[in-house]
């Protein structure tokens, strides 16, 4: 578009030119490639890869080369047929491979050829790429001949196609080198990280694809293959490698019907956490869609079925719940149809409705088939689920039980709780102090009036690693929940909660850093509306003391030293690290840590606690929360819309 105009009543038609060739791409690259940040950048790769996937799928392609280069630039290699090199027959005297190059959505449906299935991202086709690329190269082994096309300034060629030689070995293939252009992209320089996770997973989405990876800028010098004779079902077994898993077998059935088709590997783990990753044409459907559904809701009938034959549940007990099912559940869903309907936010949700009936009954009956010659591991995955289901009925009693000692106002509080004797919720404090002998210092150093202590003692129990059951069983966190006065869980109401701050008070060392790790867990996990709602804070007791004269002086932390050493620069070697609470008596510990007028406080905040969710899970959990983390990072890929 060109011309500029005020307001909408003086826009007319002589405001509007018609965009030609590759331009559009370039005045608008966020509708084409998402954005121009990151994740754009990282989609020209994408493109790219994507047509030389698609070769691989058509059956002509064995292997794919990435590589980036010293000079900033990518180059991706092919060994499919090549790019036609002959006349196009719409555009005289140019050649198919130009025209590829320069037109917009010319790529995959060339010549009515076009692949029945196409991955690539959504069909933009590599016109995109050259379209925001300051200078590209093509070269296409095909006919015994090596041929090059330059391209400069965003998909200008530099003349036509030429022969330069003779293909070396008489290869056929497709090499595509570009510099995404430094005035569209924010940053162009690619992460190497980025590249690979997602050429793993394209190696596991199309078994027997060598896709290679080297980074040849500046002091990387890496190297990767991935290449999976197993597909999907080594994807599966790649995710539950780091865990327990419930049996050694992978489960894979496959289905397709009127060019749709549907992949499924699966295999439980002995952990509490489902793992379902959908793709469709080799794209993350992070938000799931009509692919997933199916699944789910034949593997719930499925299960029930199967369970109820064998008499592994009776005929007056329930079915089990499609969550019990799936606790532990790992699943790779890969769905291949023609035209994928990407739909919500991320544009991660497949919506053809058609694919949900394929995928149904694919599970129906090949998941049964599964289940019945391995009635072994069938029956470990009904146990399982029987187990998920107690469990699960546990926790909602012992929610009810907690619930219930709530409303009798106050018979619930538990032993240890020294409380405050305001009701008014806002003034008052709850501190979550480790360890009974700085729990006493805190007692007498608190304002008995609006400050509560509860003493916990020792580690608490790791809420990631504990079913609900369990962690409701657990007295410190009983001792929680009573004091807190709000419910947990699913029960968990904000609006009930007897502090407007609950404080973390731990030691500075090592232990007291695990403990706030675990109660943060347990907060962000068991109550989430806490934090979300900023009830939540962390104590900050001072870590250095020194003498003044006769006087002892409590330093915050490093940058509060620094402030004190450029004023007493002799002081340098006095200092003492404090490590524990204890070695506060109780008028410093109110002095430095409890005092509102005097202290400071950590409030976790919700951005914090989005950091935390990562942290803890890495930390506190298996290996499933990683790859919570991974998906999260990839979900970030906002796609785009195909106009
Ligand atoms: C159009 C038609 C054909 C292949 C391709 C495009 C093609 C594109 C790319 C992009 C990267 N690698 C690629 N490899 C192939 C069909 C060619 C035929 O019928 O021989």
């Amino acid at each position: 578009m060109t011309g500029k105009s005020k307001g909408s009543a003086s826009y007319g038609a002589s405001d509007i030119t018609v965009l030609e060739g590759l331009e559009p791409v370039r005045v608008r690259p966020g509708m084409y490639i998402g954005s121009t940040g990151p994740a754009g950048l990282h989609h020209l790769i994408w493109e790219v890869v994507d047509n030389a996937v698609d070769e691989a799928m058509a059956g002509y392609c064995t292997r794919i080369d990435v590589t980036l280069l010293p000079n900033g630039s990518c180059r991706v290699v092919d060994d499919g047929r090549g790019i036609p090199t002959d006349e196009h027959p719409q555009y005289p005297g140019k050649s198919a491979a130009e025209i590829v190059l320069t037109v917009l959505h010319a790529g995959g449906k060339f010549g009515g050829s076009g692949y029945k299935v196409s991955g690539g991202l959504h069909g933009v086709g590599v016109s995109v790429v050259n379209a925001l690329s300051s200078s590209l190269t093509l070269e296409i082994d095909r006919d015994g001949n090596h041929h090059q096309l330059d391209f400069r300034d965003g998909g200008k060629p530099q003349g036509g196609l030429k022969v330069t030689g003779p293909a070396p070995g008489g290869r056929t293939g497709t090499t595509v080198t570009f510099v995404p252009d430094p005035t569209i992209f924010d940053e162009v320089e690619f992460r190497a990280q980025t590249v690979t996770e997602r050429l793993q997973i394209m190696a596991f989405l199309n078994r027997g694809l060598e896709i290679r990876f080297t980074d040849q800028r500046a002091g990387r010098a890496t190297k990767e293959v991935f290449k999976y004779s197993g597909g999907i079902v080594d994807y599966v077994r790649h995710l539950n490698n780091t865990k327990e898993s419930l049996f050694r077998k992978v489960g894979y059935y496959e289905q397709s019907e009127e060019g749709q088709e549907v992949e499924v590997a699966f295999q439980w783990n002995t952990g509490y956490y489902e793992s379902i990753h959908s793709f469709a044409n080799g794209i993350a459907t992070i938000e799931g869609g009509m692919h997933e559904e199916g699944f789910r809701k034949a593997i719930t009938n499925v299960i029930n079925r199967y369970a109820r034959k064998r008499n592994l549940l009776k005929e007056k007990e329930e079915n089990l719940k499609g969550e019990d099912i799936r606790e532990g559940l790992t699943a790779i869903v890969s769905v291949r149809l023609a035209d994928p309907q990407f739909e919500g936010q991320t544009k991660g949700k497949l919506g053809n409705v058609s694919i949900r009936s394929l995928v149904e009954r694919a599970t129906n009956e090949k998941l049964a088939d599964w289940l019945e010659e391995n009635p072994r591991e069938g029956g470990q995955i009904v146990a399982k689920a029987i187990q998920a289901s107690r469990s699960r009925m546990a926790a909602q009693h012992a929610r009810d039980l907690t619930r219930r000692k709530n409303a009798l106002d106050g018979a619930g509080l538990p032993g240890k709780l020294v409380d405050c004797s305001s009701r008014d919720p806002r003034e008052c404090e709850l501190f979550i102090v480790e360890g009974n002998s700085a729990g006493g210092s805190a007692k007498d150093a608190r304002d008995p009036r609006t400050q509560a202590i509860l003493p916990i003692r020792g580690k608490i129990l790791n809420v990631e690693k504990a079913r609900s059951d369990k962690i409701l069983k657990n007295t410190e966190i009983q001792a929680l929940i009573a004091a807190i006065g709000a419910g947990v869980e699913a029960d968990f109401d904000v609006s009930k909660v007897r502090y407007d701050k609950i404080i973390l008070l731990a030691d500075a060392d090592v232990d007291g850093s695990h403990i706030r790790t675990l109660l943060l867990t347990f907060f962000f996990r068991q109550m989430t509306e806490l934090v979300n709602n900023g009830h939540v804070y962390v104590a900050q007791p001072p870590l250095f003391s020194t003498l003044v004269g006769k006087e002892k002086v409590y330093l915050r932390d490093d940058l509060a030293k620094a402030r004190f050493l450029e004023e007493h620069p002799d002081h340098r070697n006095e200092f003492q690290r404090l490590k524990g609470l204890g070695e506060m008596d109780y008028d410093e510990l109110r002095e430095t840590t409890m005092d509102p007028t005097k202290r400071a406080l950590l409030q976790i905040t919700v951005e914090q606690a989005a950091l935390a969710d990562e942290v803890c899970s890495i930390l506190m959990g298996d290996d499933v929360p990683q790859r919570r983390h991974f998906i999260q990072t990839n979900a970030k890929d906002v796609r785009f819309l195909d106009i």
